[in-house]
């Protein structure tokens, strides 16, 4: 992100082994730079209060992005961002128009209907990755029933960083409740197995990987 003193300022409220990190492939995908606060889960598993006192939802990942308003008497908006389907959506709007797909189709701009095919995805994938449980076979289903990619076409979007926590941590648990099990993964949910490959692949995923390690480590 730009060192000007008048670009936003973004700060990350991270919890370890949570959603919080496919907000950092986000930022890392991106390339914001971006201040993170660590939060520890407690013995029980929940948050620690503090997130509370950020914002009364209590949970990770949230993110305040400050904006300086030199011309306005506060000279600065503080905007809380709770929810991982909003952060996605502010911060591809605002900083990475790369991760959208193309909104409407040519001549059609601003017009019920107008909407690609691809943007109609997009939104449903934003809005899925939370609102919806997400069970693999629907999810192959849906990579089965078009040659993209990724799920909204050839290019990746900030809905495969939403999609890909549940999806990861799926594949994952499949393997702990019964370790050869993954392995069936590929050839129950064939192209949700190559798709989660891809995914992993992505350099921005590697990114918050190295990043993840980094703040594992890290104390609070
Ligand atoms: N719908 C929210 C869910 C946030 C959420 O449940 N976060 C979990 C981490 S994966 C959390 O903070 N859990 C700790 C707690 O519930 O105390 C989102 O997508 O951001």
């Amino acid at each position: 992100m730009a060192e000007s003193t008048n670009y936003p300022e973004l700060k990350l409220y991270w919890l370890n082994n949570s959603r919080a990190q496919r907000i950092v492939w986000l930022l890392e995908e991106l390339g914001l730079s971006y201040e993170v606060e660590i939060f520890q889960r407690n013995k029980d598993m929940f948050a620690p209060s503090e997130l509370k006192e950020v914002h009364p939802l209590g949970k990770s990942p949230m993110v305040i992005v400050t904006i300086p308003q030199p011309s306005s008497p506060v000279k600065r908006r503080k905007l809380v961002l709770a929810e991982s389907g909003l952060i996605a959506q502010y911060l591809a709007d605002h900083f990475g128009k790369h991760l959208l797909p193309k909104h409407y189709c040519d001549g059609q701009e601003g017009q019920p209907g107008g909407e690609t095919d691809e943007w109609i995805r997009y939104q449903y994938f934003l809005h899925y990755a939370e609102g919806s449980l997400h069970p693999p076979l629907l999810v192959q289903l849906i990579l089965m029933s078009f040659n993209g990619k990724y799920l909204c076409g050839d290019h990746l979007t900030a809905a495969d960083i939403l999609m890909s926590y549940p999806l990861l941590e799926a594949r994952e648990k499949a393997g702990e409740l019964n370790p050869p099990k993954t392995e069936k993964w590929s050839e129950k949910y064939p192209k949700l197995w190559v798709y989660l490959k891809r995914l992993e692949y992505e350099p921005g995923f590697k990114r918050a990987e190295v990043k993840i390690k980094e703040l594992d480590a890290r104390k609070s």
